[in-house]
């Protein structure tokens, strides 16, 4: 059992049913042309993470413990793409339409990988969403229930969106959860300080939150 010193308490876990999620460190995001650009955002804050979730999947890869990558990804038909999520706001680029980097948050284009820096290994699950949450239709509970999994590791972008949601789906099927906190990022900083504060509120009412630091030394110690 390691303790990571965490808020709003100590996180009590045992690597073999950890699992790290990094949550949509996709090109789309984090790199200009893409999804998060086509919003209006600056992806440049985004991009700062990565150093810091690569340190955590390679302490992940040491441990021999589980690993698991999300892209948010539509069909090519976009045949998973509900109408109410293409065509809201005004983007410049919509889901499916042709950027610099192929078709945004489509399966298989060049915007839709994982940076390079992050590249899942083949043993490593990853997970096509195609919504916000990375439990809602992709068989995630699943794959974790078969692997004894009772503890989730959260990384990835960003913050207030994706990460939140599918920290709050775990949440409610039963896993205890971190956030870790220097290893996420928000192209808003407000919505990301708020984010932190709101998951360990109330006796971690969603779970906990911890800077990387700790996270590693406890893995290491
Ligand atoms: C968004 C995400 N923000 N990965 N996706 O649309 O957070």
């Amino acid at each position: 059992m390691i303790k990571i010193l965490a808020r709003p308490f100590p996180f009590l876990c045992e690597p073999r049913s950890t699992a790290l999620v990094i949550i949509d460190m996709q090109r789309d995001f984090v790199e200009p042309g893409g999804f998060g650009a086509s919003l209006g955002n600056d992806v440049t804050r985004l991009q700062a993470i990565i150093p810091t979730v690569r340190a955590l999947l390679t302490l992940w890869r040491q441990a021999g413990a589980l690993i698991v990558h999300t892209r948010e990804s539509h069909r090519p038909d976009l045949s998973d793409c509900p109408p109410a999520k293409r065509n809201r706001g005004s983007p410049s680029l919509r889901i499916g339409d042709v950027g610099p980097m192929g078709r945004v948050l489509v399966a298989g284009e060049p915007g839709n990988q994982i940076v390079e820096a992050l590249a899942p290994r083949a043993s490593e699950i990853v997970i096509d969403k195609p919504g916000k949450g990375a439990f809602y239709a992709t068989g995630l509970h699943e794959m974790l229930q078969a692997r004894s999994i009772t503890h989730l590791v959260f990384a990835g972008v960003t913050t207030e969106v994706c990460v939140q949601t599918s920290m709050r789906e775990a949440n409610d099927r039963g896993y205890e959860c971190l956030l870790v906190e220097d290893a996420t990022e928000s192209y808003f900083p407000e919505f990301k300080a708020a984010t932190l504060a709101m998951i360990a509120a109330q006796g971690g009412i969603v779970g906990w939150t911890a800077p990387s630091n700790q996270v590693l030394s406890a893995f290491l110690s």
